[in-house]
């Protein structure tokens, strides 16, 4: 008997039960996340795959942030998107990979607008490092009709947001606002089962993620910052270690399981970060903060911004509170 089915909750179940508090609840909000795990289990298995049956390599488009657009990024954008538009509980989308907004036909429509990233960590996509996708849940504003505005909206609006991560093991990670539980998908049977139940991110940050090539292009709080960090190495032992795998959807999750903090600065420079407001950093900020965890730019909380445009891009600091607490406190005292 595999350890999985020691576990016996099923992703599904797990949903219900949740749903089973809310009399109200009309089973849209289960079926969509039944589905999103449905898509999940899709990707995953052309991931795996993709070595095999030339799934590898780019397709020759750049995306609207003039990216290149890998085959497998294109696959599983339109994998997301067609479940979800089946799903009958979705009814307006935002993906990384769609200039615009993706509309779901009115027969089809459901409660719920979706912004995802469908395959976060292009560049670690043919050399078998670990990726994933990332998704924002909304509840639509308006019975009647969807616009731009159900989609531009605070991260704090949420109700709910998740990740897939397809690493040594499948693993789905999600959080209805009240707690962030992780499931693993067993291959063997195809169903995901609970693994790590009300997620908390510990207080003791082991871990520093960031791209540290960028460093002439950090604000000035950043180098003080890590400065600090490292010299908590000392005679007496190593407390932190650096890992950075450059997909923020894997760093994200091994800091949320072991402690640590993420960053990717806004660039002097330019005055601007490179992750997504709506698909990468809002639901990834929404995680961490129901896991005890907190995200910020540096000069906002992350869920507080209010996007202008599908594709805005922040600045962000992410993992433990007191982590972030003192990336605040840097920015104070050096300044940008
Ligand atoms: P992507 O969505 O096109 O993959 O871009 C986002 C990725 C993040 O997963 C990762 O943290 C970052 O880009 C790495 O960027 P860089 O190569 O500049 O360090
Ligand atoms: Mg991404």
């Amino acid at each position: 008997m595999s350890m999985a089915a020691d576990f016996g909750v099923t992703l599904t179940q797990h949903v219900l039960r949740k749903q089973s508090g809310h009399p109200d609840a009309r089973g849209q909000f289960s079926q969509l996340l039944t589905q999103i795990g449905v898509a999940g289990k899709l990707i995953s298995a052309q991931v795996r795959r993709a070595g095999l049956i030339e799934l590898w390599g780019e397709t020759g488009e750049l995306n609207v942030q003039g990216e290149h657009v890998q085959r497998l990024d294109r696959i599983a954008n339109d994998t997301f998107v067609e479940v979800l538009r089946r799903s009958g509980c979705v009814a307006l989308m935002a993906s990384e990979e769609e200039d615009d907004l993706v509309h779901v036909p009115e027969p089809m429509r459901g409660d719920y607008v979706v912004a995802f990233d469908p395959l976060d960590g292009s560049s670690n996509i043919d050399v078998n490092v670990s990726i994933g996708t990332i998704f924002a849940i909304y509840r639509r504003t308006d019975p009647e009709t969807v616009s731009m505005a159900d989609i531009l909206r605070p991260g704090r609006e949420q109700v709910a947001a998740g990740y897939i991560v397809y690493g040594s093991s499948t693993a789905l990670v999600y959080s209805d606002g009240q707690t962030v539980d992780c499931f693993t998908l067993d291959p063997s049977c195809g169903e995901y089962f609970l693994t790590r139940e009300n997620m908390r991110i510990p207080k003791a940050s082991n871990v520093l993620s960031i791209n540290e090539c960028n460093e002439p292009y950090w604000p000035k709080w950043v180098g003080p910052y890590l400065a600090g960090i490292k010299a908590r190495n000392d005679d007496a032992g190593r407390k932190v270690t650096s890992r950075h795998i450059g997909s923020l959807v894997a760093d994200f999750h091994r800091n949320l399981v072991k402690g640590g903090v993420f960053l990717y600065p806004t660039e002097a420079r330019t005055g601007r970060g490179k992750l997504r407001v709506l698909y990468e950093c809002n639901p990834l900020a929404f995680i961490a903060e129901v896991a005890g965890g907190a995200a910020t730019n540096g000069l906002t909380r992350i869920l507080d911004l209010v996007p202008t445009g599908l594709h805005d891009r922040t600045g962000l600091v992410i993992g433990g509170i007191d982590e972030v607490e003192r990336a605040r406190e840097c920015l104070d005292l050096y300044g940008v």
